[in-house]
């Protein structure tokens, strides 16, 4: 009976060894403004671990079109990525973007467009609508699969391999020109977590109130 005791025991201690060895490093942020408040829209981002650039992880994203608001206003996407533009509203939107990452417009529409757009070179894209002015939104194209979107103040990114982590954020209304870079490490035992603060400019968006139906443009 002891032995077996001792062998079960021997048995989950070399489960747990294995289990950990398998996990992989998890990296967390907390982001606040300079007032304390948690911070959305910005994007999370490791350019490099230990001086390696990972492969980027093309995907079909979505940038709705709601309340004549770009939806999420903040898309971050690995570059090779289709990006699907659908209109919720009973209004037509007309979307650009002039941006040298990619110009493309997809003229006045109702609905989901045909094709999605493909993003194929990293750097921010500015998006518009030619009918509303105040839509704005931005698709952030990252050459890495290592990224995360930050909502109301929290990140995750997960599966990350051990390592000196080369690691960015940024958010279109923070006060300095480039993003935020920040240089930590991480070890297959051990997940990091950042806790950081962003000054941003004020928001110039206008948010506006959803339109009655009818009320087209
Ligand atoms: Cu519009």
């Amino acid at each position: 009976m002891f032995r077996l005791v001792v062998k079960m025991v021997v048995a989950v201690f070399l489960g747990s060894l294995c289990w950990q060895a398998a996990t992989a490093a998890t990296l967390t942020l907390a982001l606040t403004d300079q007032n304390d408040a948690p911070v959305d829209d910005a994007v999370l981002y490791i350019t490099s671990i230990d001086g390696k650039h990972g492969t980027p992880a093309p995907k079909i994203a979505i940038v709705d079109q709601l309340n004549e608001m770009f939806v999420p206003h903040v898309r971050a996407i690995s570059v090779g990525s289709r990006v699907n533009f659908p209109n919720s509203d009973q209004v037509r939107h007309h979307v650009y973007s002039f941006s040298e990452a990619k110009t493309f417009e997809l003229p006045l529409y109702t609905g989901v467009p045909a094709q999605p757009v493909l993003f194929d070179k990293a750097g921010l894209v500015t998006l518009g609508c030619n009918i509303h002015d105040h839509m704005l939104g931005y698709i952030l194209v990252l050459d890495t699969p290592w990224f995360a979107e930050v909502h109301d103040g929290k990140a995750v990114i997960t599966n990350l391999p051990a390592g000196k982590l080369a690691v960015e954020i940024w958010h279109p209304r923070m006060m300095q020109e480039a993003a935020l870079q920040l240089n930590l490490a991480i070890t297959a035992e051990q997940n990091a977590s950042i806790s950081q603060r962003l000054e941003l400019r004020p928001e110039r968006m206008v948010r506006r109130a959803p339109r009655r139906a009818g009320n087209r443009y």
